[in-house]
């Protein structure tokens, strides 16, 4: 069985689902090389506009898999190249939706963290326990839930490694949308089919200026944001968007 499955469940939307129930999804070097593939394919993929990453209902994913973990010491750890899979993630350049029922710990709430959208269950539970285990959060969980949510929460958090629902993450700026458990994954879909059913380079360019505006100087942001406004002047979907509202219809967008 694969580690992670892949459907279409709409028109130009893919669903990946981490598929290691029987240890709540933990994230071994098969899941983290098979979810790595997975979002090459899709990125190259052009009638793949969105993505949903999921688990089910139990776990999104527990983390990383401790007991894959817990023999290796830091350059075996180096040598795996786990960094890379955490990059190439945070590069993946469509709509990348999280739908999150369960638990979401460690890695996994590090996985959730890095994709654009959340659509958390409200039962979900959700933490940075590393610390319980004699470690520290590797996989971009203290700048990001420091970046989501400030440093009194942040440490509040990662410090004692406490979980919290998924209630709890949307009081916290933490979710997208909160919503009953069973409606997690239609709610993601839903709105996966509605972002491409949008122009795709628009979106590209819109997750680009969000994603490197955080890193940079407010100035040094704007200047970006408005080059890539003006670059999608160049595309024929600014002409088709335009077109079809000037003409009462439904806009094509091509990606083009
Ligand atoms: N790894 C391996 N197995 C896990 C697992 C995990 N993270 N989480 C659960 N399992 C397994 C359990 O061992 C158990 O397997 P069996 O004993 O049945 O064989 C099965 O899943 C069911 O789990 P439980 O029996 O424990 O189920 P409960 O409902 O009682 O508890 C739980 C659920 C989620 C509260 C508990 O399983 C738990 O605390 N799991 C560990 C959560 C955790 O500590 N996660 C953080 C892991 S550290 C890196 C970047 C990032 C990372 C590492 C490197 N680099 C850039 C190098 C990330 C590190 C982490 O995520």
């Amino acid at each position: 069985m694969p580690n992670v499955l892949k459907e279409m469940p709409a028109p130009g939307v893919a669903k990946l689902q981490i598929n290691r129930p029987d240890v709540l999804n933990a994230l071994n070097m098969e899941v983290r090389h098979e979810l790595d593939a997975a979002l090459a394919d899709c990125a190259a993929d052009p009638e793949t506009r969105a993505v949903v990453l999921t688990g089910n209902e139990k776990a999104f994913a527990a983390g990383a898999d401790i007991k894959e973990m817990a023999k290796a010491g830091p350059v075996e750890l180096h040598a795996l190249g786990i960094e890379q899979f955490w990059q190439n993630l945070a590069a993946f350049p469509k709509p990348l939706i999280a739908a999150v029922n369960g638990f979401a710990l460690g890695g996994g709430f590090e996985l959730a963290l890095a994709c654009d959208i959340l659509i958390v269950g409200e039962k979900a539970q959700l933490g940075l326990p590393e610390v319980r285990l004699g470690i520290m959060p590797g996989g971009g969980g203290t700048q990001r839930l420091l970046r989501a949510c400030g440093k009194y929460i942040a440490l509040r958090y990662v410090m004692t490694g406490d979980r919290f629902s998924g209630i709890k993450a949307g009081e916290l700026g933490l979710a997208s949308e909160v919503v009953e458990d069973e409606q997690v994954l239609p709610r993601a879909v839903e709105l996966a089919e509605s972002l491409a059913a949008l122009p795709p380079l628009s979106l590209a360019k819109i997750k680009e200026s969000v994603l490197q505006g955080m890193e940079a100087p407010l100035n040094a942001a704007l200047k970006q944001e408005r080059s890539a406004y003006y670059l999608l002047h160049a595309s024929e979907d600014k002409f088709e968007g335009m077109a079809a509202f000037i003409e009462k219809r439904p806009a094509n967008f091509k990606g083009k």
